[in-house]
């Protein structure tokens, strides 16, 4: 088997066959994985029926992993995070994001994989966010380049959610003081490519320093709204055991919650990355 990758769009997102990754994968067709995320930002791959345990092996060759500080994980495995939504636990991801971007260090990648699914809807849209900076014209990506933004845990973590309920507040306020706004570039240069993204995401970036309130609101509503356009997007819509593999220094997602009452559940692999430059 020798592994492929085809395209999706002509900039973003590739199907990957020729490799089984519920069985250990050769050093040779990890680095070509490594070198296929870094060219297509984000990887599909079908029939790929992992353990959690699996899952974390595989992540695991990308870098340490991510213990999500508040969304469900499994208590035997705690880094996969449980994406587990229904009526009694509504699905929260559907905005754009890019994940983890309360933290000094936002994650390297996600490595999700569909385990249970609605009979129909529950896809997930990323968007490419160096071909969303490569469209902003000359002065616009002059201006952003020298900026820095806040990003804010409880923007999409909200105590509304997290505090009141009893199983989840202790954990959650431990993760808010341990999570103070940390500021990070809005221009974000990818560390092995070079290439410059987008680094404001609408889930978790609350303001961009040094302007007003009424100049950073809306710099950050054109700039969110610009990221999400059709062209630097892709939409992905699930089978069970399929798992989706993105580079989220230069991707946002977001998960489509248009399926409810039926239940949907994810398991997320997080692998941990480096201070935004
Ligand atoms: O459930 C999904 O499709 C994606 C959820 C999400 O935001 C994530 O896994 O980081
Ligand atoms: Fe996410």
């Amino acid at each position: 088997m020798s592994i492929l990758f085809k395209r999706i769009t002509p900039k973003t997102g590739a199907i990957v066959t020729g490799v089984d990754l519920t069985k250990p994968v050769s050093a040779g067709d990890l680095k070509i994985i490594e070198q296929g995320l870094l060219e297509h930002q984000i990887l599909f791959f079908r029939d790929q029926p992992v353990t959690p345990q699996q899952q974390c092996d595989f992540a695991r060759f990308f870098g340490d992993l991510h213990i999500h500080p508040i969304y469900p994980v499994l208590p035997e495995l705690p880094e996969i995070m449980v994406i587990d939504t229904h009526e009694g636990f509504l699905p929260d991801n559907d905005n754009w994001h890019t994940d983890v971007t309360f933290s000094q260090t936002p994650p390297l990648a996600g490595i999700l994989a569909a385990k249970q699914l609605p009979s129909v809807g529950g896809d997930t849209l990323w968007a490419n966010t160096v071909a969303a900076y490569d469209a902003l014209s000359a002065p616009i990506q002059k201006l952003l380049d020298g900026l820095t933004a806040v990003h804010s845990v409880s923007k999409s973590f909200p105590p509304s959610r997290w505090a009141n309920d009893p199983d989840t507040k202790e954990r959650y306020e431990r993760a808010v003081a341990k999570h103070p706004p940390v500021n990070h570039p809005v221009v974000r240069t990818h560390p092995v490519t070079g290439k410059k993204g987008l680094f404001v995401n609408h889930g978790f970036t609350t303001r961009i320093n040094g302007l007003s309130d009424a100049e950073s609101d809306h710099l950050l509503a054109f700039l969110f709204a610009h990221v999400s356009r059709p062209e630097f997007t892709i939409r992905w819509n699930w089978q069970v055991n399929d798992i989706a593999f993105w580079d989220n220094r230069i991707t946002q997602h977001y998960a489509v919650a248009d399926y409810l009452p039926e239940r949907r559940i994810m398991h997320r692999a997080t692998v941990n990355g480096d201070k935004p430059f």
